[in-house]
């Protein structure tokens, strides 16, 4: 494997500290050969220190496991040594995604300032003849968190809503299991206001994936197609019946369900890097395969799509990692899931440290400016009758009345024939006997 493990982070999270911390400080905590290092002159970079640290031991398993990736997708020897250059490209852009996050680190408080001060719609773009009016804007902007078990949604949570308030010491909002082997975990659905006294824009806490891409579809598409409501239980078709009441007891002790629905704006897809470490280690064609193909699976579920636009991904865990195994892992999730690992998949582990700050605020301004993007256009006809001049609709009202005049009058002409009829009446017993005599 790439480095060593457990960068110690000795780095505080409160947003002064952000701007006093020592940037030397902080490449050592990220340097990923920390452990084995004595000394280093300060102009080497995170970057060449990775690359390095790869083409010193380069990880055999590594590329045996991106070797037979490649070669599901691509079987042409040619294929598989253009990806492997390209994959080095992809990787050495990974590594300097956190280079670049040092050295933006300065700016985090400007870039913190944009995500405070927005408001749902402010980065819709005028294309298509378009503008803000156009769009049905919702009051708050919902972004949904999915993943498997003890992926850490609600540790996520926590970390982006202590990153936005009172910094370490604030309250955890969202339950964490301590062990999600034994914990319990997310079961009701959990509306979390960033920061908590806004309405900008939510977060949206779920109960975690299954390995059975049947259900998860079924609960996908049942959250973006009817939205998400505060507070709701979710129970599965596999749930055991003592799982289904233990449930619906802790459902009793707080009935409280919003009746409002959210409709999802875009969607954050958490993985635990730990585990796909251990997966990218295991052999394809087994269990570890298999997971992979369900995560394939549900993330490229459609509903969880806005048109072209796919969900972000977020690896956590990765304080427990190297900087070159978490540049590997994003990579290897890039290529497994079709999108740029440099852009779209942002590594957030529990450390309180700027840069990790920054890969926050970067995330949630890729959240914020998707859901903006694929916001739905407002309804056409209703569009169209707004659009109407008052001339119009005094016009359409004559017509109408007139119509509704005549109709009337009809009615009444034809009740009348009717009473005329039933007034005239036929002595037909006299006629017969006129007819007999
Ligand atoms: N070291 C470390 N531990 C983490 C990180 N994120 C989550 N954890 C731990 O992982 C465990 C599970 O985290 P949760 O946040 O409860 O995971 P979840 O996805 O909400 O789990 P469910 O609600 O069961 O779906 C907890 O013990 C967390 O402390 C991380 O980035 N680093
Ligand atoms: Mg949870």
């Amino acid at each position: 494997m790439g480095g060593d493990r457990a960068m110690p982070s000795s780095l505080c999270f409160d947003e002064e500290s952000f701007d006093d911390i020592e940037l030397s400080e902080l490449s050592f905590s990220l340097d990923p050969t920390f452990n084995r290092r004595e000394s280093k002159p300060d102009s080497c970079s995170i970057i060449d220190d990775a690359i390095e640290e790869v083409d010193e031991t380069p990880s055999r398993e590594h590329e045996l496991v991106y070797e037979e990736l490649e070669r599901r997708i691509s079987p042409n020897l040619l294929e598989i040594q253009a990806n492997k250059k390209r994959r080095f490209n992809t990787y050495r852009d990974v590594l300097k995604t956190y280079d670049h996050l040092l050295q933006g680190s300065q700016s985090l408080k400007k870039e913190k300032g944009k995500i405070l001060s927005y408001s749902p719609g402010r980065w819709v773009e005028k294309v298509g003849g378009l503008n803000l009016s156009n769009y049905d804007v919702p009051d708050t902007t919902t972004l949904l968190l999915i993943g498997p078990k003890g992926s850490g949604k609600s540790s996520l949570i926590n970390r982006i809503s202590k990153f936005f308030e009172d910094g370490i010491f604030a309250c955890e909002r969202a339950q964490v299991s301590y062990d999600s082997s034994t914990g319990d975990g997310t079961f009701f659905l959990h509306e979390y206001m960033i920061p908590r006294n806004s309405s900008s824009f939510c977060l949206y806490d779920t109960r975690s994936l299954l390995d059975n891409s049947s259900d998860n579809y079924e609960m996908l598409k049942n959250w973006i197609t009817n939205g998400v409501r505060h507070g709701e239980l979710i129970l599965r078709p596999s749930d055991d019946s003592s799982l289904r009441t233990r449930l619906k007891h802790k459902a009793r002790k707080s009935r409280y369900v919003s009746s409002r629905a959210r409709m999802v704006n875009f969607v954050i897809f958490v993985v635990n890097g730990v585990e796909v470490l251990r997966l990218m280690e295991g052999n394809c064609d087994t269990l570890e395969g298999g997971k992979f193909k369900q995560m394939t699976t549900t993330f490229n579920c459609p509903y969880l799509s806005f048109k072209d636009d796919k969900p972000v991904v977020v690896v956590t865990h990765g304080d427990l990692l190297s900087i070159a195994d978490r540049a590997r892992i994003r990579v290897y999730l890039g290529q497994l899931l079709g999108i740029p690992p440099a852009k779209q998949i942002f590594d957030i582990p529990e450390s309180f440290d700027p840069v990790t700050g920054l890969m926050i605020v970067n995330m949630l301004r890729y959240c914020l400016e998707h859901a903006d993007k694929n916001l739905p256009h407002k309804n056409w006809l209703v569009k169209k009758v707004c659009k109407i001049s008052i001339s119009t609709w005094i016009y359409i009202f004559v017509i109408l009345s007139m119509a509704i005049l005549s109709i009337y009058m009809q009615y009444l002409h034809i009740g009348r024939s009717v009473k005329s009829k039933e007034k005239f009446h036929v002595d037909w017993h006299n006629i017969r006997h006129l007819w007999l005599e």
